[in-house]
C-alpha cells in the first residue's frame, strides 16, 4: 500500500507550480507508482481563463471547492463548476477553463503523468515517448 499526504506532498517536488500563473498541481500519484492512473490535487487560481487540450491523455477533475465554468470548444456548450461537479474528458475534448473564485480539484489522468509536465504550446501534456530528448 501506498500512502501519501497533501501537506507533506506540497513541501516536495510533486507541487508544481504553472509558468503561466494558471495554476499549480500537487501530484500525489504517478506513474512510476504503477496504477496505471495519476492523481494530483490542482489548484486553479482566480481569474484563470486558459484553454487546454489534452490529446494524449483522458482526464477527470472533480471540483472540491471554488466556482467556475468549462467549455468545450467543439460545440461552445458552457458548463458551471460548483462544489461536487466532476467532469470528464473521455474524448479527448478541447476546452477552456475558467475560474471565477479559486479552484480546488481532484484531477485522475489515464495514462498516468510522469510528474514534471507543464501544458505545452497547444494546451497538452507531451507523452514521454514523444519527447525530443536530444
Ligand atoms: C483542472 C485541470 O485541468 N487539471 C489538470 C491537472 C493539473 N493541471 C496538473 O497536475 O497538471
Amino acid at each position: 500500500m501506498i500512502v501519501r499526504n497533501l501537506p507533506e506532498a506540497e513541501q516536495s517536488k510533486r507541487r508544481i507550480i504553472s509558468p503561466d500563473g494558471n495554476w499549480e498541481s500537487t501530484r500525489l500519484l504517478l506513474k512510476d507508482d504503477e496504477m496505471g492512473f495519476s492523481f494530483h490535487i490542482t489548484t486553479i487560481y482566480e481569474g484563470a481563463d486558459f484553454g487546454m487540450h489534452y490529446k494524449n491523455h483522458l482526464e477527470s477533475v472533480y471540483c472540491i471547492s471554488g466556482e467556475g465554468e468549462v467549455e468545450t470548444l467543439n460545440n461552445g456548450k458552457k458548463y458551471p463548476i460548483h462544489p461536487g461537479t466532476i467532469y470528464i474528458l473521455n474524448k479527448n475534448d478541447k476546452h477552456v477553463l475558467k475560474a471565477f473564485t479559486e479552484m480546488k480539484m481532484a484531477c485522475v489522468f489515464n495514462p498516468p503523468l510522469n510528474g514534471k509536465e507543464v501544458h505545452n504550446k497547444e494546451g497538452a501534456y507531451d507523452l514521454e515517448s514523444e519527447k525530443i530528448t536530444n
